[in-house]
Parts: C-alpha cells; structure tokens; sequence
C-alpha cells in the first residue's frame, strides 16, 4: 500500500502467497460485507479461473492475478459495461507504464506484442434486478519468459517482458492499475458509457477486420464494425445487416 495514491481501491487488501483462486476468496468476502475497493491478490493461483469454467495459468512470481470488490449503482443490463471500461482503463495504464502498444481484443483481452497478456473476468451477484457486487478479476501475465506458458498456450499467450523485452515491478504496475480503474470507475458511475465508447474504439484491435464471433448460439462471421452503447460488439454481416454479439470469443 505504500505508493498507492487511491482512496478506495486498494485501501483493504488480503494477500495470499497462494490461494485456489482470487475471484472465488474476493466473492466470500463480497458475501460476508466487504466494501467497495477491497482487493485480494495473490502470488500463485492453483485454481485461477478464465470464463466458462476455463482455467487460467497463474505461475509464482511473474503476474498479477487480483480480484476488486465493485459495488456500483448501476441497472443489471448495465454491468457488461464495467468490462469494457476495466479493458479501456487497464489498456491505457499499462500503455503508459511500460511504452508498449496495448490492444484490445473484444470484450476481455489485452494484447501486447501480438499475444494475449491480460484477461479480465466480470462476475455479478444480484437479487432480482439489483446488483448486490461485482468481482473485476484481472490476470496479468508481467514477467513471463516463453517457457513459462504451457506448450498449448505459447502461441497466443504472452507477457509485458516478452513484449518489451525488459521486466517490470508487479507492485508498481498493480498500484498504477488500481489508480487507474479507480479513476476510470468513477468516471464511469457519473458520465456513463459514451466516453469509453470512442477510448475503447481507439484500441481495439479486431475493427473494420474478419472476424468469426463464436456465441453460445452458434458461430457468426462478419466484419467487427464497434460496439454499441450497451457494448456489444457490432459485427456486418455478409448480407449488410448488423448483429450484436452479446457474449462470445472472437477467432481474428
Ligand atoms: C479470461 O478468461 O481471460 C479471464 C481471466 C481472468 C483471470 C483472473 S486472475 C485473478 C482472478 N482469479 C481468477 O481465478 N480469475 C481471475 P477467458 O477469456 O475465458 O480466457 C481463458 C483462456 O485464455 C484459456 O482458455 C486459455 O486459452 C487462455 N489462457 C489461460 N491462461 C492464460 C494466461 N496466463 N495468459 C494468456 N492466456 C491464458
């Protein structure tokens, strides 16, 4: 915490040398009251989880794997958002702080050096329509050399050293990234969407390109054209017409 310049975020934090998974320990804590802005970071997950059930790869010392405690006062349909706008803010951050051009692949993976560096995992707990929480988990692979990644993941996975060729402090790239989102949030809570719309669009990775959206309803190819005001991805169809993709993987 010393060098943390934020308010809330951060200001409570739980750390664990290992843990099965962040975002499972940051939900008890959610459950049992924890405010907004407690964060539970972890050198090493065992059980470090990607969405629908995939794992994520959480080696020692190399990344950051957290997990942030949101209570936002926002309508339900409204929470995707907070992907996008933790994307934008992290992009911008770890830009700035290690030179690296930084991209956005729809909705929750930043690229760097043409690799995947960073995932993010919105969970949401609600009662009815209201929203009770949300866990932002952030996984950050820092430090990583090539042989660090399982074989199957070398190709598309990498990390800021790969990409920069130096190596970073998982510290101060954590408390810039919690200043960061911290900033963004709030910004977010009283302006709304629109102004990440157009900072999202400026690092997308996959516009105006082919893409195959691969949904829960089957697989759609088109031309990625933006996102709309919910944020959903816009893709053209072959027929002109659009079709918002709510939830999927993106095949570039
Ligand atoms: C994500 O899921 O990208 C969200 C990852 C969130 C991880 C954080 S770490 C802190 C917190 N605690 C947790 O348990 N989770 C969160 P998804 O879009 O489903 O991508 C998962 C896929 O990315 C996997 O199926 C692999 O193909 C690939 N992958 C796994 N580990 C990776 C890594 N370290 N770097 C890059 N790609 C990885």
């Amino acid at each position: 915490q010393d060098g943390l310049a934020t308010k809330r975020f951060g200001r409570e934090a739980v750390y664990f040398d290992a843990i099965a998974s962040t975002q499972n320990e940051a939900h008890r804590r959610a459950e049992a009251g924890a405010p907004e802005g407690l964060v539970v970071i972890a050198d090493v997950q065992t059980g470090g989880r990607g969405r629908l059930g995939r794992s994520w790869h959480s080696p020692p010392e190399t990344g950051i794997w957290m997990s942030l405690v949101l209570r936002p006062d926002v309508p339900l349909p409204r929470v995707p958002q907070l992907t996008l706008v933790a994307a934008v803010s992290l992009a911008d951050t770890l830009a700035a702080c290690t030179g690296l051009s930084v991209g956005i692949k729809w909705p929750n993976d930043l690229l760097a050096g043409g690799r995947k560096v960073c995932g993010i995992l919105t969970e949401l707990a609600a009662e009815a329509d209201r929203v009770h929480y949300v866990i932002l988990g952030i996984g950050l692979n820092v430090n990583q050399t090539e042989e660090d990644f399982p074989p199957e993941l070398r190709a598309r996975a990498g990390s800021l050293a790969m990409a920069a060729g130096r190596s970073f402090s998982r510290v101060a790239l954590a408390q810039r990234m919690l200043e960061g989102l911290e900033a963004d949030y709030d910004d977010y809570l009283q302006k709304g969407f629109a102004p990440f719309k157009r900072r999202w669009e400026a690092r997308a990775v996959s516009l105006g390109q082919r893409v195959v959206a691969r949904t829960p309803g089957g697989d759609f190819v088109g031309i990625a054209r933006g996102i709309d005001d919910d944020g959903a991805l816009l893709l053209e169809q072959a027929n002109g017409a659009l079709r918002k993709i709510y939830s999927a993987d993106l095949d570039l």
